[in-house]
């Protein structure tokens, strides 16, 4: 750009300089030429008037001609170090744009190939990328599979088929620190799973990332920000390094396309990164304040989920949930619920739109907003120190309410291990299961195997 800087003025003043001289050699010459075209008309005047028009303008031209080229050659001529040197310096400009284009779209087509990449490598879009001629043409994003997956946040709802009369139900399935086993109970006509992955310190994070319709077993180790996976599709094991210390793992699937997406929220910064699985490439925007409760979820019912988060207050009625709609990317404000509420936000009324939804442990209320009409419902299910296990286990599309116990409630190790679940299609009946122990984590989902 220097050398431009410096180059064009001096091309400009050799140019003019040029033009001006042609110019000038012209007028002279043309000066003559009439001249002398008044001679020759003199001395025609018996041919017919037309032949000589043409022989005149010929003349005229052929004159020109000589004129352009004999000024211009004697120019360069006369100034060919100078021509020289711009020819030099033009001929590096266009070899560095080149170079730097070529350079520019390897390291694009680097960026495109790797897959996972770590999150402090942030790409920037350049613009060149859109006219580099070196780049090959992006491969299109593929169309999102609408409401074949249904999911909640992490947690794999049901597969719709329209050819199928009800949704498989969720699994009741534990995972366990101390060993790193997770334990799945058996359903009706399938077997009792138990896998061995991950260990104490972990995340479970299930999710179906290789978008097969069955959850897969999955943990996020906070200790090397690594994602370690089996995939139910082929039982193989995949790893990737994504997120940084302190980040909260918030995995969905962002991008609709069946398969859920590696993401985490970022408290330092209130920054969303999303590794979308249709692209293979990282989207990440600011979303929320420090101390917000990220809780994702498909509010607008369009297949991908939308960043959501709680931000309790302490000052009544200024609890709020914010949701950026994939829709629109327009933020929706709702004022609900009161500090220390955690979030357990699904679709419990059953019309595809995930519900903003609060479980209040010091009354052990569920307070349900439901998309179909904005009416609240709170529904008191559990002891406060019972842990939210939302999920569908009786396969009607619609979320139940459930809690499992970690804790006794009050002879000790009585009901702990029990799990506490109101069918949306029987709501009257409790149905109780009891499947872990104390220490577990709860991790219900579709994890039929059969
Ligand atoms: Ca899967
Ligand atoms: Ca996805
Ligand atoms: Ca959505
Ligand atoms: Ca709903």
């Amino acid at each position: 750009m220097c050398l431009l800087a410096v180059f064009c003025p001096v091309l400009s003043l050799h140019c003019q300089r040029l033009i001006r001289k042609v110019m000038s050699n012209k007028k002279r010459r043309n000066r003559k030429i009439i001249s002398d075209s008044s001679q020759v008309s003199d001395q025609t005047v018996n041919q017919p008037s037309e032949e000589a028009g043409i022989k005149n303008s010929e003349i005229q031209t052929e004159h020109d001609d000589s004129l352009g080229k004999t000024g211009l050659f004697s120019y360069l001529k006369s100034n060919l170090l100078m021509v020289g040197i711009i020819a030099f310096v033009t001929l590096g400009v266009v070899a560095s744009g080149l170079k730097y284009l070529d350079e520019s779209a390897q390291q694009e087509i680097n960026r495109r190939a790797n897959p996972r990449r770590n999150l402090n490598e942030r790409s920037e879009q350049s613009f060149l990328n859109k006219v580099n001629p070196f780049l090959p043409t992006p491969t299109p994003t593929p169309l999102p599979l609408s409401k074949e997956y249904v999911y909640a946040g992490s947690r794999l709802l049901a597969v719709e088929d329209k050819n199928a009369s009800a949704a498989p139900p969720s699994d009741l399935a534990i995972w366990r620190p101390s060993s790193g086993e997770w334990w799945v109970m058996a359903g009706t006509g399938t077997q009792q799973v138990n896998q061995q992955w991950g260990s104490s310190g972990d995340v479970p994070v299930p999710g179906d990332y290789d978008g097969d319709g069955k959850t897969d077993f999955a943990v996020f180790r906070p200790s090397d920000n690594n994602w370690y996976l089996i995939y139910s599709s082929t039982g193989g094991t995949a790893q990737f390094a994504y997120g940084a210390s302190g980040d909260k793992a918030v995995p969905a699937d962002y991008d609709g396309d069946g398969k859920t997406d590696i993401a985490v929220f970022r408290n330092s910064n209130t920054t969303w990164y999303i590794s979308q699985s249709s692209t293979s490439s990282t989207v990440s925007g600011a979303f929320g304040v420090s101390g917000d409760i990220p809780a994702p979820a498909d509010f607008d019912g369009d297949g991908k989920a939308d960043p959501g988060v709680f931000r309790e207050s302490s000052t009544p009625n200024n609890s709020k949930f914010y949701s950026l709609n994939s829709t629109n990317l327009q933020t929706q404000e709702t004022t609900f619920g009161v500090q220390y509420d955690k979030p357990v936000c699904a679709d419990y009324d059953g019309d595809g739109k995930a519900d903003i939804a609060l479980w209040r442990s010091s009354d052990a209320t569920w307070y349900i907003k439901q998309s179909t009409d904005a009416s609240t419902q709170s529904i008191q299910f559990g002891i406060g120190t019972d842990t939210p296990v939302y999920n569908d286990y009786d396969g009607d599309g619609k979320v139940d309410i459930a809690v499992w116990r970690g804790t006794a409630s009050s002879s000790p190790g009585g009901d702990v291990g029990k799990w506490y679940i109101r069918n949306s299609s029987n709501p009257s009946s409790t149905r109780i299961e009891t499947w872990g122990a104390a220490g577990d984590k709860p991790v219900p989902a579709f994890w039929k195997r059969q």
